[in-house]
């Protein structure tokens, strides 16, 4: 048992040393409310944590009925028991006394208490008087990567078929569209490569644009926990910041933002120069080698070492061991994802294991992260920019598939253009094509770039918005109706993890006042929206989380994603199990691709892929000749320099992104005590160099400013690279002192006010970690530091900053 009273301060607990190819040791976390002894918990309900993409398996405890605690399960191989400081604590949320329960309604202006009927019955009503007027593509979906599977189906299926529009997509286009999309580039098909197990037996972890010791901490623990012991992995770690898991690695490369393909483009260069190459499988695997080689042929570490500002002796360590290990294990996250060049650089990652033959064995992995508990879902249930069970909208034998399940028309359902991205959704509202947005579990207010202009797509009069969420947050404080939702320990529902382990996670205790789960609210709708299949039947026909399950796995049948060996009581009886899991493969399937590449073929695949710099999707006839029996697909590409450079009045690259203890717009976390106090307020990361020329000091009040808005906060000065600003994104308007407005007290709290509204030609995923930005004094600090967290990578510099 790990001693958790301190796990604020210690976030990642005891070591439990294992070696190589060892059993990575159990160690059972428990936090029960203070006062609360182990034998007043009447029941222990099995869940698996929301708070990030680990799945870290959890039994919820219950008493008087109520949540008193949780403790980690020991039995599941996703995390051994295991909890991180977000799982131990954020469950305190959920009984907040400002949660939502009952339904509102805006009425002259003002958002007021209403019963379900009301609520619902006006959500049919615009919906109906939408659809005979300006049609499906007037009604667009914007949900979460929070939800549970079956939510996700049912809203998939009630948009696309349904309302029969193709503007549905899941705040997954923030986080890990780029996952899916690089996974398409080179594999043909979304679907994770490799298996957490893979930690134990890697001899080199490779973390490109992760700050894995924060934002998947218990993952971290495994690595720690080999650090310690036999034959430890070599770590190299990509990321402009001073992380934990730059302090241990073996080599640390700071690059200047945004120019990971020029770096990984150099770390090709070497292994091919070197012929480090697998040629084997190569040949046996893989289509697009001699082009790689082209491209990268004058990618030197000194080409690269002028352009990422790194030396280029580091990126030939680098190279080495990436290049010389028999085993290397490499992750992917918004580092790079939220950063220039997005999918182009995601892609150099798969490439350096395509060409090294880096797959399918154990400690041979790939794992193009993902970042939401549960965005995995969204994407295999087609509730993001995708059909459901990776079908391809290309291919018309898939659509009608799709058709076939759902028993409709393949014309009802639309695919005459790609799904629509939620970048494009927010710009159809603006413009006003698009009347009617339904917003659920997301809080776009905080979380998209650019703030003032989505605060004023939201406040248009033409739009009108449903927003379903737990709490009044500053995006439902601009909605027309607000639905009150049962979460997490209040519903049942199944989840998938970054690396394709199914949990369920179950009700543990009724949610608070009216509020319902997100299911019955979609169900609810469907009903009262009398949605029919081709022969007047019910278009949706189930009634509960179980039987939605059901209903999806009849979805997933023979597509990657393959659930029908799956159910509720093999959940129950076995916990975590990966997909695809079915006939063939009735324990699951630990790694995709050991035999071969499967789902590329131009049949099968889900994408035809894209043009890596224009994002212009490929037909498939080009796809067929240039890769007619499916192989992985190695995609070259050229380094171009970052869209928005900076400049004399804008010299700093602005970076934004998470600390351990706050999770997202912080609904949850900025509710649990603990958490709150560990990182109470907003703060601005600059390095010493900085600070010394600017002559300012840790705890100053400065601004922060891009052409789009600004941000105010207290300085910490920190190891990050200089000409690199950090500010959390954490922190919106509704705990501010001025009350919760949705409107911001100027000069902004949120890091979002500065972003800019930009993406990923091809993953469509907005860059949130390069901006230009001016950085100013606005107040001299008291001595006080920065609130920000020692313990992680915004610790504080050993040289200080000017005293
Ligand atoms: N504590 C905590 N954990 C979380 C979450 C949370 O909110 N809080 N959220 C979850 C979710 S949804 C997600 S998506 C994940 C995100 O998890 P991460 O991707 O690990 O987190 P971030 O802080 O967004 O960014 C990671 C790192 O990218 C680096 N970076 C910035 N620009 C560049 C660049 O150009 N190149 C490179 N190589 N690196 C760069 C930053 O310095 C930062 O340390 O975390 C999940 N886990
Ligand atoms: N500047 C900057 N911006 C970023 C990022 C960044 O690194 N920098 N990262 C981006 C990324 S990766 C992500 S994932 C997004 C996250 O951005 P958001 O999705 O906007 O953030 P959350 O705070 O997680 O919002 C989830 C909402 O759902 C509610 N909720 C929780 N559980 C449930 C439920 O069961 N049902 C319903 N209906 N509601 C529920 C919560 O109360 C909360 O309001 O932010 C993105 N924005
Ligand atoms: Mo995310």
């Amino acid at each position: 048992m790990d001693e958790t009273a301190d796990r604020i301060a210690r976030p990642w607990g005891d070591r439990t040393p294992y070696g190589r190819h060892g059993d990575w040791p159990e160690r059972t976390d428990l936090r029960l409310r203070d006062g609360v002894p182990p034998d007043a918990v009447e029941r222990w309900v099995p869940s698996a944590s929301i708070l990030h993409s680990d799945g870290d398996a959890m039994d919820i405890a219950v008493a008087d009925g109520r949540m008193v605690g949780v403790r980690g399960r020991t039995v599941d191989r996703v995390n051994r028991g295991r909890l991180g400081p977000k799982d131990l604590f954020g469950w305190q949320a959920n009984a907040a006394a400002d949660r939502l329960t009952r339904p509102l309604v805006r009425r002259g202006g003002r958002l007021v208490e209403t019963d379900w009927d009301t609520a619902l019955d006006l959500v049919v009503a615009r919906s109906r008087e939408l659809l005979d007027t300006r049609g499906p593509g007037s009604i667009g979906f914007y949900t979460s990567g929070q939800l549970f599977l079956e939510e996700y189906y049912t809203l998939a299926v009630l948009a696309r078929a349904g309302i029969g529009t193709n503007h549905i997509d899941g705040n997954t286009r923030l986080c890990t569209a780029t996952a899916a999309e690089a996974l398409k580039e080179s594999f043909g098909c979304d679907g994770q490569p490799g298996s957490y197990d893979d930690f134990d037996h890697a001899d080199v972890i490779a973390l490109f644009g992760h700050n894995m010791a924060e934002t998947q901490p218990v993952q971290w623990m495994r690595v720690l926990d080999r650090l310690e012991g036999a034959d430890p992995p070599r770590l190299v770690c990509v990321d402009p910041r001073p992380t934990r898991v730059a302090r241990v690695a073996a080599v640390h490369l700071a690059p200047r933002g945004g120019t990971n393909v020029a770096l990984l483009n150099a770390l090709l260069h070497e292994t091919i120069r070197h012929d480090r190459v697998d040629h084997g499988f190569v040949a046996a695997h893989t289509v697009g080698f001699d082009e790689l080689a082209a491209r990268v042929a004058d990618c030197s570490p000194k080409w690269a070492a002028d352009i990422c500002d790194v030396p280029a002796a580091r990126i030939e360590e680098a190279a080495e061991l990436v290049g010389t290990t028999d085993a290397l294990l490499s992750t992917v996250l918004q580092g790079v994802y939220q950063s220039h060049q997005a999918t182009a650089a995601a892609v150099q990652v798969n490439n350096l294991h395509l060409i090294r033959g880096m797959l399918g064995r154990p400690g041979a992995g790939l794992l193009q992260m993902n970042g939401q508990p549960t965005a995995q879902n969204t994407r295999e249930c087609g509730a993001n920019g995708d059909l459901p069970g990776f079908r391809n909208w290309q291919n018309d034998t898939h659509v009608a598939d799709l058709a076939k399940v759902w028993n409709i028309k393949p014309s009802s359902i639309p695919h005459f253009a790609p799904p629509t991205h939620a970048m494009q959704i927010f710009r159809y509202a603006e413009q006003g094509s698009l009347r009617m947005l339904w917003i659920s579990g997301t809080n776009p207010a905080v979380s998209l770039p650019e703030l003032a202009r989505i605060r004023s797509v939201l406040s248009q009069d033409r739009l009108f918005t449903v927003v379903q969420d737990l709490f009044l947050t500053e995006t439902a404080q601009l909605a027309d109706v607000v639905l009150p939702a049962a979460t997490w320990g209040e519903k049942t529902g199944t989840l998938t993890n970054a690396d394709r382990t199914v949990h369920l996670s179950e009700k543990a205790v009724d949610p608070p006042g009216a509020a319902r789960s997100d299911l019955d609210i979609f169900l609810d709708y469907a009903r009262r929206m009398d949605f029919r299949d081709q022969d007047g039947g019910p278009l949706i026909g189930w009634h509960d989380a179980e039987s939605a399950f059901a209903a999806w796995q009849r979805c997933s049948a023979g597509r990657p994603c393959d659930y029908t060996g799956l159910s509720y009581a093999l959940l129950r009886e076995r916990g975590g199990i990966q997909w695809p899991c079915h006939a063939q493969a009735p324990e699951g399937t630990a790694r995709l691709y050991t035999e071969r590449i499967d789902w590329a073929h131009p049949d099968r695949c889900e994408s035809y892929g894209k043009d890596l710099v224009t994002g212009a999707a490929q037909e498939v006839v080009e796809y067929r000749s240039l890769n007619p029996d499916g192989k992985a697909v190695l995609k070259a590409t050229a380094y171009l320099p970052p869209h928005e450079g900076t400049d004399a009045d804008h010299p700093f690259q602005l970076s934004t992104g998470r600390t351990l203890y706050h999770f997202h717009t912080r609904t949850k976390t900025g509710r649990a005590p603990e958490l709150n106090a560990a990182a109470p307020e907003v703060w601005v990361e600059a390095s010493a160099e900085d600070a010394d020329r600017l002559g300012l000091a840790e705890g100053d009040l400065v601004g922060v400013s891009t052409a789009r808005g600004a941000v105010r906060g207290r300085l910490r000065v920190t190891d990050i690279r200089p000409g690199m600003l950090f500010v959390p994104f954490h922190y919106g308007y509704w705990d501010t002192a001025s009350g919760s407005g949705p409107v911001p007290d100027a000069p902004g709290r949120a890091a979002n006010e500065t972003t800019v509204t930009d993406w990923d030609p091809v993953s469509k995923q907005p860059l949130f970690k390069t901006s230009a930005a001016a950085l100013t004094l606005v107040a001299r600090g008291d001595g006080t530091p920065a609130p920000a967290p020692d313990v992680t990578a915004s610790a504080r510099t050993a040289r200080g900053g000017t005293a």
